[in-house]
Formats: C-alpha cells, sequence, structure tokens
C-alpha cells in the first residue's frame, strides 16, 4: 500500500544524509522470469551528525526481499523492518557492510523505470529514483558511492553484457551462462547507475585526448540498425573535441559507450560512461532521417556528453537543484550546436521553444522557479522551465558577468565541486568569485516562476535632441507566489535612424548596449540625436521576457528590413504576423471576414526577395507563428478560429507570391549525395517551406509537385516534407494521400523509428487526423502501446500538434485523453503524465471548451490509486 495522499517534499526541509555508501558491490543474475539482485554496500556514518548511530532506512520499489546480512552475519525477519517502500536494519556500529539480496521482475516492468526490457534487451533508467527499483538503497543524489557491477546471463541470448566504467573480468559457466565485472573508478550517486544485457552488434572509433590518451568509442544497438550510427559517433568524437577547446574539459574514463534502446521514456540518459538513448535520437541514415533528426541527434549526443562534467562530476545535491546540470548542460549543447550550424538560426529555435512553450508552462497550473521549493514527484519537474529556462538563466550569467569572466567561472565551479553533489547556489558564487560582479538580485531567477514583462516607453525632445527609454518590469503571479521582486534583467538594446542604420551609443561608438534592468521602473536617456530613433529591444533574446512596446505596423515591417540583430529581425516579423492574424479571429468572433492586412503579404514579399539574406533565417521569417504561439498569445484560446485565420493568412501569401515561390522552389533543388550540413540543409529547407506555401493553392500542377517530389526524393527531408505538403493540403486528393501513406508504410514498416514519423504526419493533420481516424490507427500492426515513443506521435500528436481536430466536437477529443491518460496510468505514469499538458491549460479555453476540458479533468482525478505523476498534475491543474 502507497500513501493514500501523495505528499510534497520542500527544499526548506533538506538534511544531509545519516549515513554515506562509501561501496556499492552489485551482482546481477538475469533470468527469462526474474533477476536477483545482491547488493553489497560499504556503510559508514555521517560524522557531522553525532555520535549515536540511529537505523539505516533504504528505499526500495516493487521489490522482494531475499535476505539481509549485517557484516556478513544474515538478520532474521524480525531484526528488520519492512515496511511498503523501504526497508529499515538495525545498526551497532559507525562503519558496516550490508547485503540485501533481492528479486525483481524487469520482464513486467512497464514503467521503464528500474531494470526493464525493450525488445529481449535488459536495460536501465535510474534518474530519477529508479534505482530503488533495483535494490534498496539510500537512493538520493548527494549520496555518492564506487559502484562494482558483476552481471551474469545467458550468454547466447546475451552476449553483450555492459555497465558503468571498465570492465575488468569475464568468465563462463558451464551452465551456457557467462559473467563481466564491471567498475566505476569515479563516485557516483544511484540515479548515474546502468546496466544493458543484449544480444547487439558494435561500430567502435576512438579519440585520443588532450593529454593524448587513447578513448574507445562504442555505439550499440540491434543488428538491423547497426549502418545508422555513423552520424551520431561522428557528434561524439565534435563533442569531445568541443569540450576540450571550449571548456578545457578532458573525457575521463578509457571507454565511453551508448546504447540505443526503443522503448524509453525520455531522449537519452547520461550514466557514467554508458549513455542509453532512445533510439530516435541515435539512428540517423538519409533515408531514414530527416535534417532536423540529424541535427537533433547531434545536439543529444553533445548533451549527454557534456553531462560528464556537468552532471556527472559534478552533480546535484538534491533534485531540487535540477537545473544546476540541466539548465548549464543545455546551455552547453546549444552554444555547440551554435558553433558546429546556424548560430542565428539557433538562436530562433532556441526562442521559439521558450516563446511558444516554457511560457506557456510558467503560465499554467505547474508554473515553477528553475530550482522548484516543493514537489510530489520528481520526474514531473522534467521540464522547459528546468532545461530550457535553465539554459537561458545561464546564458544571461554569462552575458552579464562576460565571455572570459563565465569560462574562469566554469573552471572554478568545476575545480572546487569536483566529485561532490552541488547546488545551484554554488555554481552562482563560482560566476560571483571569478568575475567580481555581485549577482545578489539575479538570483531571484532561482526562486521565482512566471514570464517577466517589460514595458518600454520612450520619450524624444526635438529640441534638446535627448532620447529617453523607460524601461517597468513586473511579473504575473503563479501558484503560491502572489508577488514578485524585481528581477536583474539584462536588456540588450540598439536605437535605428530613419535609414535603418543602428547608431553609436558612446564613445567608441558601439551600437549595442546592454542595460541592467533591476528596479521596477528606470529611465535610460541618450543624448545628441537628430530624430527620434526606433529602438530595438531584447536584441538576440537577451533574457526570458514578453517585451511590450506599442509598435506600429510600419515599425514592424521597418525591423524586419532593416534590423541587424538576427533574432529582432525574425521577431519584428512574428509580431506583425500575429497581429494579423489576431485581427482575423476577432473578426471571426464578431461573425466577420476580417481583411488581412497588406503589409504583411508586402513584407513576406520583400523577404522572399532579399537575395542576401541567409537562406535558413530566411526560411525562418517566412513561417508564420505556429497555432501554438498564437494560442500562447491569446487572452482566450478560440482554436477553431486560430487554425482557420492563420490557414487563411497562409493561402494569401501562397496566392499573393506564387511565382517567386515557385522560383525558389525550383532553384534551391539539390542534386548529389545527401549532406547535412549547414548549408544543404538550409537549401532543402526552404525549399520545403516553398512547397509548403505552394500546396496550399487550388491548383492540380501545384498539388502535383508534392507528389513528384515524393516520387523522387533521394532522401528523408524531402520525402517526408512531400509526404507532409500533402497531408495538410487541402486540395490533395485523397486517392494521393493514401497511395503515398501506403508507399511509406511498405518501405518503413520495419523501421520503428521512422513509422513514429508515419503516426505523426497523420494524428497531426487538421483534415486525416479525425478522432476517428487516430483511433483506427490505435489498432494498426505497427502501432505498439507499450513505446513511449508510438504514444507519444499518436497521442500526443493529436493532442498536442493538431489543434483543429483535438478542439473540434464537444469535448470528445478531450474524453479519449482522458481514458488514455487513465489507462497509461497503471502501466507507465510518467509517459502518462506528459501526455496530460495540454489538458492542463483549460483555463485559458474560451468558455465551452474550458469546461468540457474540466471535467476530463475531473474525471481523472476521480480515479481511485492514482499515480504521484498524475495525481500531481490532476491536482495542480484543478
Ligand atoms: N538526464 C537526462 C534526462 C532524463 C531524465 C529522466 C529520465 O527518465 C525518467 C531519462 C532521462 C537528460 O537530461 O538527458
Ligand atoms: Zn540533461
Amino acid at each position: 500500500m502507497k500513501d493514500a495522499q501523495p505528499r510534497a517534499i520542500y527544499l526548506k526541509d533538506y538534511q544531509a544524509p545519516d549515513y554515506w555508501i562509501d561501496t556499492t558491490d552489485l551482482t546481477f543474475d538475469l533470468f527469462e522470469d526474474h533477476a536477483l539482485v545482491t547488493s553489497v554496500l560499504g556503510v559508514r556514518r555521517n560524522e557531522d551528525h553525532g555520535d549515536e548511530t540511529p537505523d539505516l532506512t533504504l528505499v526500495g520499489i516493487d521489490l522482494e526481499l531475499v535476505s539481509v546480512y549485517v557484516d556478513g552475519s544474515e538478520l532474521t525477519a524480525e531484526q528488520y523492518i519492512l515496511g511498503s517502500e523501504s526497508l529499515t536494519v538495525p545498526v551497532a556500529s559507525r562503519a558496516f557492510s550490508l547485503t540485501v539480496v533481492t528479486r525483481i521482475r524487469p520482464q513486467e516492468n512497464t514503467s521503464l523505470e528500474g531494470l526493464y526490457k525493450s525488445n529481449g534487451m535488459f536495460c536501465t533508467q535510474c534518474e530519477a529514483e529508479g534505482f530503488r527499483k533495483i535494490t534498496y538503497y539510500l537512493d538520493r543524489p548527494d549520496v555518492m558511492s564506487k559502484f562494482t557491477t558483476k552481471v551474469i546471463a545467458d550468454k547466447g541470448r546475451y552476449p553483450i553484457l555492459l555497465s558503468n566504467g571498465n570492465d575488468i573480468a569475464r568468465g563462463e559457466f558451464d551452465s551456457g551462462r557467462h559473467w563481466i565485472t564491471w567498475e566505476d573508478p569515479f563516485k557516483k550517486p544511484s540515479y548515474l547507475f546502468a546496466l544493458v544485457g543484449g544480444d547487439l552488434e558494435v561500430v567502435e572509433d576512438t579519440f585520443t585526448t588532450m593529454s593524448g590518451k587513447e578513448v574507445a568509442l562504442r555505439i550499440f544497438t540491434e543488428s538491423h540498425n547497426i549502418d545508422k550510427c555513423d552520424h551520431a559517433m561522428l557528434s561524439l568524437k565534435k563533442s569531445m573535441k568541443w569540450d576540450e577547446d571550449v571548456y578545457g574539459r578532458e573525457y575521463d574514463l578509457d571507454i565511453f559507450m551508448i546504447v540505443a534502446v526503443d522503448h524509453f521514456n525520455m531522449g537519452a540518459m547520461e550514466n557514467k560512461g554508458l549513455n542509453i538513448f532512445n533510439s530516435s535520437c541515435v539512428l540517423a541514415s538519409p533515408d531514414t532521417a530527416t535534417d532536423a533528426s540529424y541535427q537533433r541527434v547531434e545536439a543529444i549526443v553533445a548533451h549527454e556528453y557534456f553531462h560528464n562534467w556537468s552532471g556527472n562530476r559534478v552533480t546535484c545535491r538534491d533534485w531540487f537543484q535540477l537545473s544546476l546540470k540541466e539548465g548549464f548542460t543545455v546551455f552547453r549543447d546549444a552554444e555547440f550546436s551554435a558553433d558546429m550550424n546556424s548560430r542565428g538560426v539557433k538562436r530562433i529555435e532556441d526562442a521559439t521553444v521558450m516563446k511558444t512553450a516554457q511560457f506557456a508552462e510558467d503560465a499554467g497550473p505547474m508554473a515553477h522557479p528553475i530550482r522548484p521549493q516543493s514537489f510530489i514527484e520528481i520526474s514531473n519537474f522534467y521540464t522547459l522551465t528546468i532545461y530550457e529556462k535553465g539554459c537561458e538563466v545561464v546564458r544571461m550569467i554569462q552575458t552579464i558577468v562576460g565571455k572570459d569572466n563565465f569560462r574562469k567561472g566554469s573552471d572554478l565551479y568545476f575545480d572546487r565541486h569536483d566529485g561532490e553533489a552541488a547546488t545551484c547556489e554554488d555554481f552562482v558564487k563560482a560566476m560571483e568569485d571569478a568575475s567580481g560582479v555581485d549577482l545578489s538580485q539575479f538570483r531571484n531567477w532561482y526562486n521565482q516562476a512566471g514570464t517577466p514583462v517589460i514595458a518600454v516607453t520612450d520619450r524624444f525632445d526635438q529640441d534638446s535632441g535627448q532620447y529617453s527609454l523607460t524601461i517597468g518590469q513586473s511579473c504575473p503571479a503563479t501558484p503560491g507566489q502572489d508577488t514578485k521582486l524585481p528581477f536583474h534583467i539584462p536588456v540588450a538594446i540598439a536605437l535605428l535612424d530613419r535609414e535603418g542604420k543602428a547608431l553609436p551609443l558612446n564613445e567608441a561608438g558601439a551600437t549595442e548596449q546592454l542595460l541592467h534592468v533591476t528596479a521596477a521602473e528606470e529611465t535610460w536617456t541618450f543624448e545628441g540625436l537628430a530624430e527620434k530613433p526606433l529602438p530595438s529591444i531584447l536584441r538576440n533574446f537577451s533574457a526570458p521576457v514578453r517585451v511590450n512596446y506599442d509598435y506600429s505596423r510600419e515599425d514592424l515591417v521597418f525591423l524586419m528590413k532593416y534590423d541587424s540583430d538576427g533574432y529582432n529581425r525574425w521577431d519584428a516579423g512574428q509580431r506583425l504576423a500575429t497581429a494579423v492574424i489576431e485581427d482575423l479571429v476577432s473578426g471571426l468572433l464578431k461573425g466577420e471576414e476580417a481583411e488581412i492586412d497588406s503589409r504583411l503579404i508586402e513584407a513576406f514579399g520583400v523577404v522572399l526577395a532579399d537575395d542576401k539574406l541567409d537562406k535558413a533565417v530566411k526560411e525562418e521569417m517566412l513561417t508564420l507563428p505556429s497555432q501554438a504561439s498564437l494560442a500562447e498569445q491569446a487572452e482566450e484560446i478560440h482554436p477553431l478560429e486560430i487554425c482557420e485565420s492563420r490557414s487563411r493568412v497562409r493561402k494569401a501569401i501562397a496566392a499573393a507570391h506564387k511565382d517567386k515561390l515557385l522560383e525558389l522552389y525550383h532553384a534551391l533543388e539539390l542534386k548529389g549525395e545527401y549532406r547535412p550540413d549547414a548549408d544543404d540543409i538550409a537549401k532543402r529547407t526552404l525549399r520545403n517551406t516553398c512547397l509548403g506555401y505552394l500546396v496550399e493553392l487550388e491548383d492540380d500542377s501545384l498539388q502535383q509537385l508534392a507528389e513528384d517530389q515524393y516520387r523522387n526524393a533521394s532522401n528523408m527531408t524531402d520525402l517526408r516534407s512531400a509526404m507532409s505538403a500533402a497531408i495538410n493540403s487541402s486540395y490533395q486528393s485523397q486517392e494521393t494521400i493514401n497511395s503515398l501513406l501506403n508507399d511509406f508504410l511498405g518501405r518503413y514498416k520495419d523501421d520503428s523509428v521512422v513509422m513514429d514519423s508515419w503516426f505523426m504526419m497523420q494524428s497531426g493533420s487538421p483534415s486525416l487526423g479525425t478522432l476517428e481516424h487516430v483511433k483506427a490507427l490505435l489498432e494498426h500492426e505497427s502501432f505498439d502501446r507499450t513505446s513511449p515513443n508510438k504514444l507519444r506521435a499518436l497521442i500526443g500528436g493529436f493532442a498536442s500538434g493538431n489543434m483543429k481536430q483535438f478542439h473540434s466536437g464537444t469535448g470528445e477529443g478531450y474524453e479519449f485523453l482522458a481514458d488514455w491518460i487513465i489507462t497509461l496510468d497503471k502501466q507507465n505514469p510518467q509517459t502518462a503524465s506528459r501526455l496530460m499538458t495540454p489538458l492542463t491549460r483549460w483555463k485559458k479555453y474560451e468558455p465551452v471548451r474550458r469546461e468540457c476540458m474540466r471535467k476530463a479533468l475531473e474525471r481523472i482525478k476521480a480515479v481511485p490509486d492514482l499515480s504521484t505523476d498524475i495525481y500531481e498534475v490532476v491536482t495542480k491543474s484543478l
């Protein structure tokens, strides 16, 4: 029995543990219907806690206890206390050895936490609290131990047996079983433990580190995927080199391994020396992966590799500090990706995620600071706030202290805390000590949730030539935080003259200035201007805030043309498009068909015709704000009106610029071998964006373009773009769509990762992806309801990616999602909880939908024995 009501735990209650575990020696005996786990722990009293030796309580979930020994003597059942999720043993000395033998059933573990099976392979996922499903332990990140792991299994079925560190011994038994012992010389918390056993193939390479040490690199997959590992391997080597060059961080073991598994709750996991990846984040080949997947693989391989320092060598003291490793590591991988690809586009992409999805999270019922003060279920806190906003907070520190100081701060942080479990405060302190910059007020970013708003007004005095900018800041209330202290917000600005040139702002002629906004309101004055300038505010998205400034539509068109800051140039276009689409939405709500502001259509024409504009940036500028972004910015969400209005604008752009779109489409065709480099990616993406516009038009020859591109495609990017264009077009014949879908199925039915996209394209299609169609796909032979990827593709793709169909009708979509959440909660609470996000935003919808969504949530809440995951989200949402 679990606790009747899950309870919250609080950061303020943190206490160091009573005992440390210096050594952890594990033996896994893996069988077809169970596994036996023998754990021998070298336990030592935490000397800071006094002389007594209180009982030792370990946590464990879903374990069958076999036996317990203290210093080699077996305890009788009367000598220990077995709780529903704990084991308490008496302690007689300050240091002792504790042996616990448990039986577990990996084959029946559908939660994908702890030890489980995926396609016949044993694998583990221990972050955050999965180790307790393997054995009784002090499963908390501040308990760091030296692990040795012996794995025993049938040699025929499981020739490959892996764990953290270096393999130090191996042998065979007569029974056909074999064993391998792994030793990890670095102390680590239990969440970084990993084990894999399976029949896997391997791709091998080496990397020579900056001090000349040769590291063996190995990527393991099932044999049919072995030809899709080259890109991940290349990405790994690039990451290792980059971390040496940019952060001075060298790899520390003799071997670095990556294993691809199909059933995985998240993207990937940074287990020491043995990263485990969701197959979708490691496999890539030209005919199975899109450009976007290639870039994702590169970024995630880098992210997990960078964790070796920011996460493993220096880990987190407790889970409230999660952003210490995640925010910093996302920042590191974002900079890596910017260096490997287009920096400008990476910034726009990251800002888009922040502004559409993270701002929405910050405005919703689950809003939390990047260092939460409490939680019920830590798995619910692997959020955009912890990761992406956490990254933006680290980026702001770099902006404020400067790049050189930031590197000094990072060195100091790693030096000071190597081998330790640290806190966010330790990180900020290191930055402060290395730079001499006071970050006291900046720390509010760690304590306060919500997206700050800066309100900017300006005045120009023609006589004195004085221009003043007044910036006020505020932050909306969030759950549990009604009022907020002012943040320290770095706001980068420039002032543009009438020709669009940025004016010099100081003696040295700098045209950009960083304003440190720290007060509730403050004014900056600039002297000697001949005319009123146009401010370019929050350049390069210098802080994760909303900007309110009363730009006229002409101002926005002007910034789209002239702003030298790529991010702001793009943002001006997004603002203009949002305003124009909002006009149409308001019109529809009044029963009118408002006219489309021609300034937007013309401005898009200018972008299209601008031959000097970087192609990747051009593509971003030609992309209208997504439905999700429009919803995020709406006062009250009217989903169908948003879909219709956005679609009308797309059609109008296509109609007005058909010739230019067609010309570009043909001009950008690439011949020759597929290369996923920045140049070619930009060409393909822009070309496919043109195609997306062209199929908006009722014109057979344009509809034919999509089909032709599909039939002639020589890589997955062009194939999938053509398929999406066809599926999403209102004028494509159903016959053609079916024929393409069948063709795709025929080619890829055996490739699980590619099939995810087949489901996702359909579930997200406004015309094809009706609830009925999605329900039919659930019965498809390629669908697998035990696979989080498939569930996300079909159910998540429908609920989060198909605004029109999910919100159509009278709440059937919500009921469908609720049914699935209730079912999945018994199987895999983490995946169930993630699928719930769209329902949690119910309060922002217009009244009818709001009520239907609320009812669906109430129904979930009434289910007995909810997991802590769902319980937390549903109670906070209501
Ligand atoms: N630390 C990983 C993310 C991760 C978190 C939890 C997991 O299982 C529930 C798996 C992975 C990362 O940041 O990549
Ligand atoms: Zn991470």
